[in-house]
């Protein structure tokens, strides 16, 4: 029998890593960011560029000052970042009906009637966010830069997903190693629409709350593997559905060609699969469905050996720790 205790945030134990158990208590990772969104790299294409670096400082302010309570902050694009979005969308959509999943298919259309979706307009957050909370209640918020894996999991198991809002550099708009809007826009938000999907995305989430460090690294490869470069079969054909893929014209098209491996995909194996983050994918894993991925990740989930188990309370928003008897 289980028995539902109630903790409040800092309650837990001590030896469990700490882990938020209300969706405000997100707030806490806006500060904690890994690196700050403007600060790039000397290879990124926007490096030498100070008005993009500009711009970039803003959007990162924006979503460091964001708190739960907020709207979610609109932006005013430039002409020439809605060409980016622009040149991305029309030869993203070319793919679309041979190369994206039907879920992903089904909900596009819907975006685009709904959310502003179309090549003149890059679509506000705060449009989708209010959509997927009606389809699925997924919600977005924005993120100053990179979280670290746990605090980024940890979000899905209150089906929040954090978004950047900036876009890609002009010079590279058809790959780009790190999330940008058209990645999280056109790449994630569809699938969040999908109840299936929605559901297997929180199930990470919430194996990753209170599990070690090692677990939160299998489980972020997981992710790597399915939400961000997860592919399945039609009718024997292959078809992209993670977001990685989805965003990026290049790769769309590579994912069908014969040279990546090829493999089912397997918790146990996939959680321990090294991948490179700036090239394309040379192992991609098959789900066979949405709900069978799931499945096997409650499966896997339990041979972790948490010192807590969890449940997520859509009336409260909170998570609650299950007490086994
Ligand atoms: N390579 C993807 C794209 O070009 O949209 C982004 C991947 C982010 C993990
Ligand atoms: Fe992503």
């Amino acid at each position: 029998v289980n028995s539902i205790k109630v903790f409040t945030a800092g309650d837990t134990d001590d030896n469990i890593p700490w882990f938020p158990m209300h969706v405000a208590e997100l707030d806490r990772f806006a500060n904690q960011i890994l690196s700050y969104g403007s600060e790039l790299d000397s290879d990124h294409p926007g490096f030498t560029d100070p008005v993009y670096r500009a711009r970039r400082k803003e959007f990162a302010d924006i979503a460091f000052h964001y708190r739960h309570v907020e709207k979610l902050p609109l932006v005013e694009y430039t002409d020439a970042e809605k060409a980016t979005w622009s040149v991305m969308y029309k030869k993203l959509k070319e793919l679309f009906p041979t190369h994206a999943c039907k879920e992903f298919n089904k909900v596009f259309p819907m975006l685009e009637q709904h959310c502003g979706y179309s090549e003149d307009n890059i679509p506000q957050i705060r449009d989708i966010s209010a959509f997927l909370q009606r389809t699925t209640g997924f919600r977005l918020r924005p993120v100053a830069g990179l979280l670290s894996s746990r605090d980024f999991l940890a979000g899905l198991a209150f089906r929040v997903f954090h978004s950047t809002q900036y876009i890609r550099h002009p010079s590279k708009p058809l790959y780009t190693p790190e999330p940008d809007c058209c990645h999280e826009l056109i790449g994630h938000v569809p699938l969040f629409a999908d109840p299936k999907f929605a559901a297997f995305s929180q199930e990470i989430g919430l194996a990753s709350l209170g599990a070690s460090d090692d677990d939160v690294k299998k489980l972020a490869t997981i992710y790597w593997f399915t939400v961000e470069f997860g592919i399945c079969r039609e009718n024997g054909e292959i078809k992209a559905y993670g977001a990685g893929i989805l965003s990026s014209f290049g790769e769309l098209e590579y994912c069908k060609s014969d040279k990546p491996k090829i493999l089912p995909f397997q918790p146990e194996v996939t959680s321990v699969t090294p991948y490179p983050i700036t090239t394309y994918q040379p192992t991609y894993f098959v789900t066979e469905s949405f709900e069978d991925a799931k499945r096997l990740v409650t499966d896997f989930a339990k041979t972790m050996n948490k010192p807590v188990q969890v449940q997520y309370n859509p009336y409260t928003e909170s998570v609650e720790i299950l007490d086994n008897i």
